[in-house]
């Protein structure tokens, strides 16, 4: 099919027929299907993102041109339906159909020619109508899909043509994900939309909505490197045609450096493909996360000196090599992956994010040091992979088959086809080298007779299917902790195995995680092992001095990192690690602290980084980093126990520096702290007396001659060593009862860590800490009420004579009310003020009741609280007491 002219002749031909000046001034290379309208080779594309209506139920009829959608709402892509009911108390969110409409006219410039409707993804189950007529369905919610909608279409421009597009984002389990996977499935047209036109001769655009080009690198080294390029063109004339393709290699400057010419004879309505390999091009600049040198091969299809269609791919030379002992190598050196997740979705758009914020997220991982980003749990967004050719970050990316399988052919079949849509889609971009095709899929083991061998057979047609499509890249599985992927085979499957870390998190210990990698490491030794997973969640409100596995504290979340960075780093076998996440997500079904939030982000949900995320850059960035770590823990409180009775003193707590600097010198209001090596762990940590008031720390270090700084004040509010102290201050006292750590609400105020009763000071007697993690409603304050003391007896306060005001906060913590199941009443210094509370009655399950008191001390004798419970057992949640005045 294709003819081949001698090269020499083909350069000629070339520079005599193509208008190289627009190569050099060549607009970015765009992938495939370019992502703006190019005025080479006639394809046009443009956006169709604009003046939507949409309605967020099945409505009948709602794909006739006729009928009447004034009253629907007005939107814009990219969207989707389920922002606010994925935060809100109400459990689920809405799993069903919307519609979208949109009138569009077809001017001159579309007549004669094919046009197709593009859509990047849509969530999930996707039906488009053009005037009325049904073009096609698409399911699966992650990769993109297109339609040829020519024969639907009036090119008339005054007689706009209706498309509906009807989505369904209702729980089908033969479409991965399972709705058992810890992330929302956001439904809607979340993705930007395209109206693509060619002429009738093109490039192919319905080849599972890819570029209908693939560039491979059959031979790179340092030397030279060649390129090899197959396509696949359609002629939809009614003529027979004798075509030409160019394809010309541009170097990341634009500048021509090789061209391939193929000669073809399409029959009418007749398809044919092509494939070219390029001379060697010699000494060529190497992609790599370092030096991401892009090129760009541009495809042009001629007749005679007519071009007819052009389309534009990213190509990078690089090549890598997974070791089981040496690990990941990049170029020919040895080269450690370490990456972040990364989740689709935002804080208060859900998975309808621009391009621009999308983005923006592979800059922040970029500016952490990371070389690698693992698109969890699904193919991404174009601009996504855009930016990671362009920024130089190495991408894992995989197809949502995950925590279960459905054993149905047409679960497999489903899977297949999202396979084959990614790797084709995506297959041009030199940042991607691995795909994963299934994850932690033993999670959640079904009772159904031989499940673990019918996961394992599929898990041989994806990963045959993905080698097969792709011989230029490695497939992965990752896997939770189980030896059952061992034990059933599974492991051994895919050229890269990859397991999810939760030491210290979910079970284990931190030192563990070490151990059990050496272990798997020394009983697979031909393994490829990869470490896809580790994190802990944390909230920025929630400190602790005493910080405790899964407390979601920031301070455990550092010990955690600075742990796992230590052990993962120690061995070399290890090919990659990747932090889960990059960015908080949203897990509709999550409660936890900070409800509907997976919290295992170096970033907030919005974007904020956390204090941890300076680990990774001090670690891994080649910048200097300097940074306080307390951004997040600004409001602090304490006592010095050692000398009672004098007043506000000072109190240690410790505060860490992350820097990559030799030496740092911490001061606290412009006294030095002394000076420290943060060494390669990255951290320093100096007990910092805090003082009543105002700290304003500040870091410095030096670079050679450069020197770095750092400021950060906190607010410390000393708190009296006992509450009988007559000479503390003592304005108020906030505890987060039943909890060792503290939580900050959003006025400011410290809720203490909880403690037992000593004389002269205050807490609880008798009683049992106790935590749900239930969602508590109608509240920001989580972790405050999540937390209580269960069957408590007594709470004292040994303040000094006075009038105080006493809050109290609890919630029924079982999960359903049950009126009449739980009465209790308070006394406060023997007067019952509170009788026969009962939560569920009054306010149901998981919702906050709050009781004041007024209460004076007398005598010496400070407030004592008692508990007395009529049926089941008292609880508290929370207690605040304020000093009104001195008293009688
Ligand atoms: C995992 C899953 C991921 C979860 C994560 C977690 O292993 O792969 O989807 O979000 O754990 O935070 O529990
Ligand atoms: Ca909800």
């Amino acid at each position: 099919m294709s003819g081949c002219i001698a090269h020499a002749l083909l350069l000629i031909a070339c520079l005599l027929f193509l208008p190289i000046d627009s190569f050099s001034q060549a607009s970015p290379p765009a992938q495939g299907n370019a992502r703006r309208a190019s005025d080479v080779g006639q394809r046009l594309r443009l956006s169709l993102n604009e003046d939507w209506k949409f309605s967020p139920a099945d409505t009948k009829d709602a794909q006739r041109p006729l009928f009447d959608d004034a009253r629907w709402a007005a939107v814009k892509l990219p969207h989707t339906w389920n922002v606010e009911d994925t935060q809100d108390d109400l459990p689920g969110y809405r799993l069903g159909v919307g519609w979208y409409r949109k009138k569009l006219s077809l001017d001159g410039r579309f007549l004669n020619k094919k046009v197709f409707l593009y859509f990047e993804g849509a969530h999930q189950v996707t039906e488009v109508f053009v005037n009325g007529n049904f073009v096609g369905q698409h399911k699966g919610g992650y990769t993109a899909f297109v339609f040829d909608i020519s024969p639907y279409v009036s090119f008339d421009p005054k007689r706009p043509n209706l498309i509906a597009v009807k989505v369904d984002n209702s729980i089908n389990p033969n479409i991965p994900p399972s709705p058992a996977a810890d992330f929302n499935l956001y439904g809607g047209i979340y993705r930007d939309v395209w109206l693509v036109a060619t002429e009738p001769v093109h490039v192919s655009v319905t080849d599972y909505a890819s570029a209908g080009v693939y560039l491979e690198t059959p031979a790179v080294s340092n030397e030279s490197a060649t390129v090899k390029v197959r396509g696949h063109l359609l002629n939809e004339s009614a003529e027979p045609r004798t075509l030409r393709v160019v394809n010309t290699v541009l170097d990341p400057a634009g500048r021509f450096v090789s061209v391939m010419v193929t000669q073809l004879s399409v029959g009418a309505k007749q398809g044919a493909d092509f494939a070219e390999t390029s001379k060697p091009i010699y000494q060529p600049q190497l992609w790599s996360p370092e030096s991401p040198a892009l090129y760009s091969v541009r495809t042009l299809v001629y007749e005679g000196e007519r071009p007819l269609d052009s389309v534009v791919n990213p190509l990078g030379f690089r090549w890598f090599a997974f070791d089981a002992e040496s690990g990941f190598s990049l170029n020919g050196r040895p080269y450690k992956l370490r990456g972040a997740n990364r989740h689709q979705d935002y804080a208060k758009m859900g998975n309808a994010v621009p391009d621009e914020l999308q983005v923006k997220d592979l800059q922040l991982i970029k500016e952490l040091g990371l070389n690698c980003v693992l698109l969890a749990h699904y193919p991404q967004d174009p601009s996504i992979l855009e930016a990671a050719d362009r920024l130089g970050l190495i991408v894992w990316e995989e197809i949502p088959v995950i925590r279960q399988i459905s054993t149905t052919q047409e679960f497999a079949d489903n899977s297949k086809r999202m396979l084959t849509e990614m790797i084709r889609q995506h297959y041009n971009h030199p940042s991607i080298i691995m795909w994963c095709y299934m994850n932690e899929i033993f999670l959640r083991l079904s009772n159904e007779a031989d499940y673990v061998p019918k996961v394992v057979a599929l898990a041989k047609e994806l990963d045959e299917l993905a080698r097969r499509e792709d011989p230029g890249r490695v497939t992965v599985i990752s896997a939770n902790r189980n030896d059952l992927y061992n034990s059933s085979g599974l492991a051994d499957i895919p050229q890269v195995f990859a397991w999810h870390m939760y030491f210290g998190w979910y079970y284990g210990t931190l030192p563990e995680l070490g151990r059990f990698l050496d272990e798997q490491h020394q009983r697979f030794p031909r393994r490829k092992i990869f470490v896809s997973e580790y994190g802990a969640d944390s909230d920025s409100r929630v400190h602790s001095l005493n910080p405790a596995q899964a407390d979601y504290s920031t301070e455990w979340a550092q010990q955690y990192h600075q742990s796992y960075l230590q052990q993962l780093e120690a061995r070399p076998y290890l090919n990659g690690i990747a932090v889960w996440n990059g960015f908080d997500f949203g897990s509709e079904a999550r409660g936890e602290s900070f409800p509907h939030v997976n919290k295992k982000g170096l970033y907030t949900f919005d974007r904020q980084p956390k204090d941890v995320a300076y680990l990774y850059q001090a670690s891994f960035s080649a910048k200097p980093v300097l940074r306080i770590a307390t951004r997040e823990w600004s409001r602090r409180t304490g006592t010095n126990r050692t000398r009672v009775g004098v007043g506000p003193q000072a109190v240690k707590q410790p505060v860490a520096v992350y820097s990559n600097l030799p030496s740092v010198e911490l001061f606290n209001n412009g006294k030095s702290l002394g000076v420290k090596q943060p060494g390669a762990a990255r951290v320093a940590v100096w007990e910092v007396p805090f003082t009543d008031g105002a700290n304003l720390l500040e870091a410095r270090g030096k670079l050679g001659p450069q020197q770095f700084t750092d400021r950060f004040e906190v607010k410390f509010a000393y708190r009296p060593a006992r509450l009988s102290d007559v000479n503390a201050a003592f304005t108020q006292l906030a505890v987060n009862v039943g909890s060792k750590s503290q939580f900050v609400d959003a006025s400011g105020v410290v809720w203490e860590a909880d403690q037992a009763y000593e004389p002269g000071d205050w807490g609880f007697l008798g009683g049992t800490p106790d935590q749900t993690a239930a969602n508590i409603l109608a509240t920001e304050d989580d972790p405050l009420l999540r937390s209580f003391m269960r069957a408590i007896q007594r709470y004292r306060f040994d303040v000094v004579d006075g009038n105080y005001e006493v809050e109290l906060r609890f919630v029924e913590p079982v999960g359903e009310a049950r009126p009449g199941a739980r009465l209790f009443s308070i006394a406060a210094n023997g007067q019952v003020l509170v009788k026969d509370l009962d939560l569920s009655k009054e306010a149901g399950a998981l919702r906050a009741v709050t009781r004041t008191l007024r209460v004076s001390a007398n005598a010496g004798r400070g407030i004592e609280l008692r508990f007395q419970a009529t049926k089941g057992e008292a609880v508290l949640s929370a207690i605040r007491i304020r000093r009104l005045s001195a008293g009688r």
